[in-house]
């Protein structure tokens, strides 16, 4: 058996080196040339804890190969990007041209009998569209949207649910929800799935696979803006937010989450959005969590401008840039948002710290903000701004913090 993974990104690769893992014949298909060139050297362009040890494993047996032509394969699985469109009305709509383009990519070397999974986070209804545009390829075969379990090609949704940081435990140990658009479509993703997975395969239809992926995401959001909010009133109220949710979580059946500076990431901040772009008028309690949490870094930003009014020459240190503890990835996060920001309002000097990264993105070090260490910014800095909860920042000795003003966004201070 051979499977092809479309997309070698943060959930093609690690999938991808994981069935190869099991001895299965492994072809990973990518439209960049040197994620393909660097994946065949058996390095990965990606970060993600043990991957580089498995991927230069199954490489040198051969078990994986990439490459950017399309290949004759027993099953495709699609893990490419969707993400959203902002509309001029201020809608988010999702961006299905990633999945138009692989549906393309592969229909000309699909065979009778082959199996088609979307891994992609998709709105409702991304699955059935992607298996119209492989009919609309391929008119000689048959597909299960018109034949049902008699289809020559079977087609499944089975949306990836890992945690960055945790990708290579969480793809086999977390329970996979596999929506075919058949029951035969179910059965054979099933058999696949089963090959890695150790959690529970459970069989859905393709469009409950989709809405179930939103919905986890949306509940994650839903619950986070539900504890940002209660930080902005906690400071009206002038209560410790961390303590109250401490207290409140005494509760049997209360588990609030962590306010922060806002919602980083590529899933949860939008997610929820392909959830209100479907139904706009009964997504409310879900389209108002993603404007309270894209709203807080403003809120963090107006209490950190408050806060260098105060002082002549304002030192704000910043610490941490990721979008979440301990990682090293900055796209979407509220962190670096809240530092760009306050580096064009020219507030002050503005530090740095974020042991996960060597360098600066050229848009802070262009606007004077400076890498800097722990103790360093400690020392220089008149305000302290805690945006990530790195570990390094959690086992700080706190006594240094004791003469500054500090704006803890994370509650580790
Ligand atoms: N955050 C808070 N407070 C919290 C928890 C998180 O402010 O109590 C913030 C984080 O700092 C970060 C953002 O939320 O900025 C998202 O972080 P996360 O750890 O909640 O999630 P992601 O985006 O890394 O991964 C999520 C996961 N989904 C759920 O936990 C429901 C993961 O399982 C999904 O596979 C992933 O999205 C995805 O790919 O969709």
């Amino acid at each position: 058996k051979t499977v092809s993974v479309v997309g070698l990104g943060y959930i093609g690769l690690p999938t991808a080196a994981v069935i190869a893992s099991r001895g299965v014949n492994v072809i990973g298909l990518d439209v960049n040339q040197k994620a393909v060139d660097t994946i065949n050297a058996g390095e990965i362009h990606i970060v993600e804890p043990d991957l580089d040890i498995i991927v230069r494993g199954v490489v040198s047996t051969g078990n994986l190969r990439a490459t950017t032509t399309p290949e004759k394969a027993d099953v495709f699985m699609v893990a490419v990007p969707t993400p959203f469109i902002h509309s001029e009305s201020g809608d988010h709509k999702a961006d299905l041209s990633y999945i138009e383009s692989a549906a393309k990519t592969i229909a000309p070397v699909l065979e009778k009998g082959n199996l088609v999974i979307l891994e992609s986070t998709s709105p409702v209804g991304a699955t059935e569209q992607l298996a119209q545009w492989l009919s609309e390829a391929r008119p000689d075969l048959t597909f299960p949207q018109d034949k049902g379990d008699a289809a020559d090609i079977n087609i499944a949704h089975c949306p990836e649910r890992v945690l960055p940081g945790y990708v290579l435990q969480e793809l086999v140990s977390n329970d996979r929800v596999i929506g075919g658009m058949s029951k035969a479509c179910s059965e054979k993703a099933v058999k696949l799935y089963e090959l890695f997975v150790r959690g529970e395969c459970i069989v859905t239809n393709a469009r409950t696979a989709e809405m179930a992926k939103l919905t986890e995401n949306s509940f994650r959001d839903v619950n986070i803006a539900f504890a940002n909010e209660l930080s902005v009133i906690c400071d009206k109220l002038k209560i410790n937010v961390w303590e109250l949710v401490k207290l409140a979580n005494r509760h049997p059946r209360v588990n609030i989450l962590n306010p922060g500076p806002g919602v980083g990431g590529h899933c949860i901040a939008v997610d929820p959005w392909f959830i209100v772009a479907s139904c706009p008028d009964e997504a409310n309690i879900i389209k108002q969590a993603r404007l309270t949490n894209d709203a807080k870094p403003y809120y963090v930003i107006s209490k950190i401008t408050k806060a260098a009014d105060e002082f002549k020459r304002p030192v704000i240190a910043c610490l941490g840039l990721a979008f979440k503890a301990d990682i090293d990835d900055l796209r979407e996060s509220p962190a670096l948002q809240i530092v760009q920001e306050l580096a064009s309002k020219n507030v002050g000097k503005i530090l740095a710290v974020e042991p996960n990264i060597h360098e600066l993105p050229e848009k802070l070090a262009s606007k004077g903000v400076e890498l800097t260490s722990l103790d360093s910014a400690l020392e220089q800095a008149n305000i302290i701004v805690v945006l990530v909860d790195h570990k390094q920042f959690k086992a700080a000795d706190k006594t240094q913090f004791a003469s500054k003003v500090v704006i803890d966004t994370r509650g580790i201070i």
